[in-house]
């Protein structure tokens, strides 16, 4: 048998919620990894994580620091990629973008490997990961678009606050004991956006992701619009979110209702379902088994049930859709491209 190949890795943001967990996929899954280069802000220089059997200090990221790199995954913010994709590009390496830096970019391919693994290799150096919420929708709408087609997406979400960070994961659980305690929340970190005025989290549920934009929208539920209609490649889908934190660690769940442009049959847009790569149907209302944030988080799946015909439109279906925000929402699909990259397919 040919040996396989093995590649100089670099990941940037390894500190955080997001790197944490993609550090754990590429050592669980045996990534072909020759060397690995761990980056952070200059604050990490000098600490140690453990990769395998291995401890690899963690150096600065810096523009200089990929010479050699072939893969790159970045989970450092919008502007950390922004100054330093450029570099990694002109190095020679691919990166794969956990921000939103280049999502939109029209060059750059914007992949959820359910549902546009061809795109891979249309990459010029940079290839994006969308947001958390979107990805997890559109695994699941990929199997009845392909079926029925898709007219119009309306979406409430429900996101763990992981998704904002390791911070407000701290700040959740601090919340929570200062409220049992009887003492006041001091609200410190969310929502995160342009205003420095923050809200309860604990035993709350805040109807703002991200900041606001004139239209009214905030940039989560944009994101959630402009790149479900760029992964699904079809721009006259309509779609509409409202996205909301509410204080679970891990794991987003969505409220989904979805019109589709031909009639279907229950029993099949179960077994579609079923059937389609990533996706676990768990939806038996007789049991009430259907998906939930507590038994979806640690897992890769995206996790679909309460999928029933719509009483005003029968050409329509509402779903629960449940995934893990920091695995499929965001560090599993970067080392899923990675591994569809690796593997050329
Ligand atoms: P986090 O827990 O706050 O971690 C931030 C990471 O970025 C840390 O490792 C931090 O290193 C590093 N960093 C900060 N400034 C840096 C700099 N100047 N140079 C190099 N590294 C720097 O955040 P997270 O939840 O992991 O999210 C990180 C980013 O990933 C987000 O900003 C977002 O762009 C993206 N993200 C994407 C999704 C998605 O939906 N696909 C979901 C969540 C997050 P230090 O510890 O040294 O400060
Ligand atoms: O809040 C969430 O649940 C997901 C957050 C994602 C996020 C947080 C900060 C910056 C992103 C993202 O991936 O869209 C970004 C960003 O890169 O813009």
């Amino acid at each position: 048998m040919a040996e396989q190949r093995l590649y100089n890795v670099a990941v940037v943001g390894v500190t955080g919620a997001v790197g944490e967990q993609i550090i754990r996929l590429l050592a669980e899954r045996n990534f072909p990894v020759k060397e690995l280069k761990l980056l952070a802000s200059k604050r990490s220089a000098g600490k140690t994580v453990r990769f395998k059997d291995r401890d690899v200090v963690i150096e600065e990221a810096t523009p200089e620091s990929f010479k050699g790199v072939e893969i790159v995954f970045l989970s450092a913010g919008g502007d950390v990629s922004k100054e330093l994709i450029p570099h990694a590009v002109k190095a020679g390496a691919v990166c794969i973008d956990n921000t939103s830096a280049y999502r939109m970019d029209p060059e750059t391919p914007l992949v959820v490997p359910e549902v546009n693994p061809e795109k891979i290799f249309e990459n010029k150096g940079v290839i994006a990961n969308p947001n958390c919420s979107t990805i997890q929708m559109v695994a699941t709408l990929k199997p009845l678009y392909d079926r029925y087609g898709i007219s119009k997406v309306i979406v409430s979400t429900y996101q763990a606050v992981s998704g904002a960070g390791a911070k407000a994961i701290e700040e959740t659980l601090r919340q929570s004991r200062e409220v049992l305690a009887g003492n006041s929340a001091n609200p410190d970190i969310l929502p995160v956006g342009a205003l420095p005025i923050k809200h309860q989290i604990a035993f709350n549920a805040i109807p703002q992701i991200d900041k606001f934009l004139d239209n009214g929208f905030t940039n989560e539920e944009m994101k959630m619009i402009r790149e479900t209609k760029k992964i699904m490649g079809d721009e006259s889908i309509e779609v509409t979110a409202t996205c909301v934190r509410i204080p679970v660690v891990y794991g987003h769940s969505e409220s989904v209702y979805v019109e589709l442009k031909s009639d279907f049959e229950m029993e099949e847009v179960r077994k579609l379902l079923a059937e389609a790569p990533g996706l676990v149907l768990e939806d038996e209302p007789a049991e009430q088994k259907y998906p939930l944030a507590t038994t979806a988080a640690g897992k890769i799946e995206t996790f679909v049930g309460r999928v029933r015909r719509d009483l005003n439109n029968p050409r329509a279906l509402n779903m629960w859709i449940v995934s893990d925000n920091l695995l499929k929402g965001a560090a599993w699909n970067a080392v899923q491209i990675g591994e569809c990259l690796v593997q050329g397919k």
